[in-house]
């Protein structure tokens, strides 16, 4: 290639790494800025003690050792709002609310959460792990709770418009399992536990009928293993839908 066809190349790589911010009909300003990738979505479901903030926090290691930015976060929660509303609802053990009413609740703390905490994280291009998320509303208040299923993707809606979870892990083990997981940790009873078998079978049923009508977003994991077995498969899911490399447990 010729010295003044590979200079002219090179303009116009630079100037297509630029982005032009300025008023319509002004002279337009040019800032050299990075190239953010978008940060990915991955969220965590299942039922009580199938160990999602276990196996959330070991794929958060993996993922910043290879120096992604990751922040990690929890439904309902994770901003101090939406915080506020978590413990409203965890500790109405008592409270009479019907599945509908629970489901705005957690449709209120879900929209703060997402307007404070990972739309932010996801634009700056980090990568989000959230302890629960959507499909959570659909077992416990809709599968569960009796709640409609329309009303449940309308709510969701209005606090999420279209954006949907690059990759949602869903946890499954038995009922009884879990339960006893969950029993072993010390810790005070919330407006959830304590409920019967039957309402932990339909949440499983519920985890399980999202993860087969939506395949291309969810992987079910079998948490029957122990905590590294469960990581493998994990990192094995996350390495084929997103294209991480990710170091070996
Ligand atoms: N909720 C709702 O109703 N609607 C919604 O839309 C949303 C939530 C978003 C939040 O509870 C409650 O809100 C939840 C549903 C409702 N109801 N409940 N209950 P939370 O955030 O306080 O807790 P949780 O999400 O239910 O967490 P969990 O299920 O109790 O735990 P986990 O995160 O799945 O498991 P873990 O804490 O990682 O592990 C549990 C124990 O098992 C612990 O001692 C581990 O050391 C042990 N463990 C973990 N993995 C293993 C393996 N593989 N083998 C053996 N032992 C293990």
């Amino acid at each position: 290639m010729n010295r003044r066809r590979a200079s002219r190349l090179r303009r116009r790589r630079q100037s297509n790494n630029l982005r032009f911010v300025g008023a319509p009909g002004r002279r337009a300003t040019r800032h050299p800025e990075p190239i953010l990738k978008p940060g990915k979505f991955i969220t965590f479901e299942g039922g009580e003690g199938a160990g999602k903030s276990t196996q959330a926090a070991l794929l958060a290691d993996a993922l910043a050792s290879i120096r992604l930015g990751i922040v990690r976060t929890r439904e309902p929660g994770g901003s101090p709002g939406a915080e506020r509303i978590r413990a409203l609802l965890l500790g109405g053990i008592d409270e009479a609310w019907d599945a509908v009413t629970e489901a705005l609740l957690v449709t209120a703390a879900r929209r703060d959460h997402l307007r404070h905490t990972i739309r932010p994280a996801l634009d700056a291009g980090r990568w989000v792990l959230c302890d629960r998320f959507a499909d959570s509303t659909v077992a416990y208040q809709g599968f569960a709770g009796g709640a409609p299923a329309a009303d449940l993707d309308a709510l969701y809606r209005i606090a999420a418009g279209d954006l949907r979870p690059d990759l949602t892990l869903i946890l499954d083990l038995p009922a009884e399992q879990g339960l006893a997981r969950a029993a072993a940790r010390q810790g005070a009873r919330d407006r959830f536990e304590g409920r019967n078998l039957e309402f932990h079978a339909k949440l499983r049923a519920g985890f399980l009928d999202v993860a087969r009508r939506e395949p291309g977003r969810c992987v079910v994991i079998d948490a029957t293993g122990d905590i590294g077995t469960v990581q493998r498969a994990i990192r094995a899911a996350a390495a084929d839908r997103l294209g991480v490399s990710l170091p070996s447990v």
